[in-house]
């Protein structure tokens, strides 16, 4: 049985099984506790990436432009003049940011990050700081952006922004535009060849610092690709981020020490952790629209890494990449409320819950040695079934049917009762020489997912 150091610490963090620590802990943070409160219950978020790019979709003058959708710039090396064009065709007449709003809470999510600027350079807000920017470049002459916290106020719904603090493709000083302007760094990778921190301090920071003040509250700035941030560039954001409104969070690719972790894209830990963390994610391969990807993952597939990232104590962040006109993709928004759906009747095992006490449900590793893609030892996950907590609660999401009889994992606490937790059906429950099972009734009750609620005595699991 596999059971990792990391497992048995996040165990004893969580249900008190009183092992022991190898490394010293880092002290609890009560400030960052205290801000992260809201974004540990709401566990799952709509993710937008919207901007010029969705006009291209993907292509660039009858070229396919590999990749995803938003580096269109980069992937088919647009100069900054012919890219700059897209910004006078911008015009997308069927954005309704209630609309998009409406989806969110339909699909269950409890927040909302937009893009406010990506790679490109080009801001979805009205901006003082540079004129490349949606009022004062198209012929929408909206603030996107405005609307979008307008509408999240108007329903309750916090609002994130995504930043790209580091590549900005449109300024000489920004990183990541070698076609233009050349590289980063000289080839020995460390000496900067662009004047990065006039871009800094010209652009990006004061852009930051207009998002926190004309917007409301804003509930994270999704920082990312933090390349020639070093950690006191960094600082200078998160000194911002701080002085400006201290409730907003930092996710993880600052490039300084952020309030939760980012894990890589769709890239969900074979373990759990007890320190917040958020799996980014697409709905199809892409972030930004692009016309050819019709790759949508299933709303099954949707539930599973939901519950999974749940059972592992993190967030899922799941993307849609709006068209031109401002329309959310149909398949997209048909898959998140199905979704939603689920969810109206099997929330309670998903917003607010902790992590699986046990981990084993999670899968192992390769005994052949196997290794993956980036050399580390190939994890081979267990889709069948996870576990999320609250007190006195194991909450079992069952994703296909489970052998008959079941056996609910060993734990010392008294079991109660179990129950289904969308119709509330009695489970019976056998316990013999210390072991509980039961029997899933037949069919299962929803075949995307179907969650058994365990009670026990106490409020944490012994094992
Ligand atoms: O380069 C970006 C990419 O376009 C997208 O925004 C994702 C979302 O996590 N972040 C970067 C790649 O990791």
């Amino acid at each position: 049985m596999r059971k990792s150091l990391l497992a048995i610490l996040v165990g004893a963090s969580l249900v008190g099984t009183g092992a022991a620590q190898t490394t010293a802990p880092k002290p609890p943070d009560p400030a960052k506790e205290k801000r992260l409160e809201w974004f540990r219950d709401a566990k799952y978020g709509m993710f937008i990436h919207w901007g010029l790019y969705a006009i291209p979709a993907g292509e660039w003058q009858g070229r396919r432009c590999l990749g995803l959708g938003e580096w269109v710039m980069n992937r088919c090396q647009v100069p900054v003049k012919e890219y700059e064009k897209l910004a006078s065709q911008f015009n997308p007449i069927k954005y309704n940011a209630d609309q998009w709003v409406q989806l969110a809470q339909d699909a269950g999510m409890k927040y909302i990050v937009i893009t406010s600027k990506h790679h490109d350079g080009f801001a979805m807000f009205k901006s003082k700081v540079s004129p490349y920017n949606i009022v004062d470049a198209t012929p929408f002459k909206r603030d996107a952006l405005k609307e979008l916290a307008d509408a999240c106020a108007r329903h309750n719904m916090r609002l994130g922004f995504y930043y790209s603090q580091s590549q900005d493709w449109h300024e000489p000083g920004g990183a990541g535009n070698t076609w233009d302007f050349g590289p980063d760094t000289a080839p020995d990778g460390k000496t900067e060849l662009k004047k990065y921190d006039d871009y800094l301090r010209g652009k990006a920071e004061p852009q930051v610092r207009e998002l926190l003040t004309g917007y409301g509250p804003v509930a994270l700035i999704w920082f990312d690709t933090p390349r020639m941030m070093t950690p006191e560039r960094g600082q200078r954001f998160a000194d911002i981020v701080r002085s400006m409104q201290p409730n907003t969070l930092i996710d993880g690719r600052l490039g300084t020490e952020g309030d939760y972790r980012s894990t890589g894209d769709n890239v969900i830990p074979s373990e759990a952790s007890a320190e917040a963390w958020e799996t980014p994610a697409t709905t199809n391969d892409t972030w930004g629209f692009r016309k050819d990807d019709t790759n949508w993952k299933s709303p099954g597939q949707i539930a599973f890494k939901l519950v999974d990232i749940v059972s592992k104590g993190g967030n899922y962040l799941l993307n849609v990449g709006p068209t031109a006109e401002g329309v959310i993709p149909q398949m997209a928004q048909e898959n998140l409320r199905t979704v939603g759906r689920w969810l109206k009747a099997n929330g309670e095992a998903v917003y607010g819950a902790g992590a699986s006490p046990f981990g084993d449900e999670f899968g192992e590793y390769s005994s052949r040695g196997a290794k993956d893609v980036r050399g580390q030892k190939l994890f081979l996950p267990d889709t069948e079934w996870r576990v999320t907590t609250k007190p006195g609660k194991l909450y079992l999401t069952f994703f296909s049917e489970p052998r008959a009889p079941f056996e609910i994992p060993a734990i010392k606490n008294h079991i109660l009762r179990a129950y289904r937790l969308a119709d509330k059906a009695p489970i019976e429950l056998k316990t013999e020489s210390g072991r509980t099972t039961f029997a899933m009734p037949r069919p299962m009750l929803d075949p995307m997912a179907t969650v058994v609620v365990v009670e026990y005595e106490g409020d944490v699991v012994r094992r």
